[in-house]
């Protein structure tokens, strides 16, 4: 026989503690008060024996569900600080924690980490290339992110790469010398390119272009209000053109998350489409961009530009290439 001790506030606690380990297979043997130093109160303390084998069996169990506790607390702290150390937010990571519903994944810290990292694929997604009937493609984003270089990538896969006729549209008019940037790459690739000044220009231009499958429209210097004002002018004009208009916020991956965030906000309600990162190729850091997209679920990414180099510079694989990117710095 082997005896055990149990204490608690009261003798009837004191006891059921016994109870709930051994059942009723264990005999009462003393029970005493301790008063608590300092204190009016006491600490009721009770001694029973038990069976050796059922002793035995019970305190192995408990040291080793013990251990296991502790062991998962040490796996799941250095799996986060990984993930912690490369600027996932806290709030990201517990959202991802939070589907764990196996034991069995805290059971080591590679599992753990392997989880996260799947957990974040499954929130990245990625925005098909559909280019079926007319489209227009329109980038907004703030002023140097790389719209305009974007777009002649862009226009340079699209015409020469896929044999679409494409035009491109310039609103980029506040910017000294943007509307001879964007002209200069059209030129070059033989491209239709239409400036235009104000924003009424816009759909008297479209009838002149009306043979073109893909219109990509660049828009630096405007407001995403007047793009706004923009969009709801010319609705009209699109259904009976039949053109599909799709809005991509341009985003720049050196921009630290609170900022991706700011900007995304200022722009969301243009009803965007999806998300395009640009100047991959300047950090080694994306747990900001990662951050944005376990932030934003619903936001696809449709390209990214690692590069300043027209027209190659552009990725379409995006979710493998932030994955391999992510993934190679942990
Ligand atoms: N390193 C790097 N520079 C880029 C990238 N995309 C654009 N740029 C550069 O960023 C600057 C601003 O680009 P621009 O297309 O004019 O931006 P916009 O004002 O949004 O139209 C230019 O010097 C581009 O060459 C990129 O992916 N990587
Ligand atoms: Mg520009």
């Amino acid at each position: 026989m082997r005896h055990d001790m149990f204490s608690a506030p009261t003798p009837e606690e004191a006891y059921f503690k016994a109870k709930s380990k051994y059942g009723f297979a264990f005999r009462l043997i003393s029970a005493r008060q301790i008063p608590i130093e300092n204190s009016d109160e006491y600490i009721c303390e009770i001694v029973i024996t038990v069976d050796e084998e059922l002793y035995n069996q019970k305190n192995r169990q408990q040291i080793v569900n013990e251990d296991k506790e502790i062991e998962q607390k040490v796996n799941i702290k250095s799996a986060l600080e990984i993930f912690y150390n490369r600027g996932i937010d806290k709030h990201s990571i517990e959202k991802i924690i939070s589907k764990i519903d196996s034991n069995e994944i805290l059971s080591s810290r590679e599992k753990l980490v392997a989880f996260i990292i799947s957990e974040i694929h499954n929130t990245i997604k990625i925005k098909d290339e559909n280019l079926d009937g007319k489209n227009i493609i329109m980038l907004v984003g703030t002023t140097g992110v790389g719209k305009t270089t974007t777009i002649a990538k862009l226009a340079s896969r699209y015409s020469q790469g896929m044999k679409k006729q494409v035009a491109l549209f310039n609103l980029d008019n506040y910017k000294v010398g943007a509307k001879e940037q964007l002209s200069n790459y059209a030129h070059n690739m033989g491209i239709t390119h239409i400036s235009i000044d104000s924003l009424d220009e816009f759909s008297s231009k479209l009838d002149a272009i009306e043979e073109h499958d893909l219109i990509l429209v660049d828009t630096t210097g405007i407001s995403p209000f007047d793009i706004d004002k923009l969009l709801k002018n010319v609705e009209y004009i699109l259904s009976s053109h039949k053109y599909k208009i799709y809005t991509n916020l341009v985003l720049s991956a050196t921009v630290k998350y609170e900022d991706l965030q700011d900007i995304y906000n200022s722009f969301s309600f243009l009803d965007l489409d999806s998300v395009i990162f640009t100047k991959l190729d300047e950090t080694n850091h994306i747990g900001s961009i990662i951050n944005f997209l376990i932030d934003n679920p619903n936001t696809p990414v449709s390209y990214l530009s690692n590069g300043q180099v027209v027209p190659t510079d552009i990725v379409i694989d995006t979710k493998k290439y932030l994955l391999d990117k992510f993934v190679g710095t942990l």
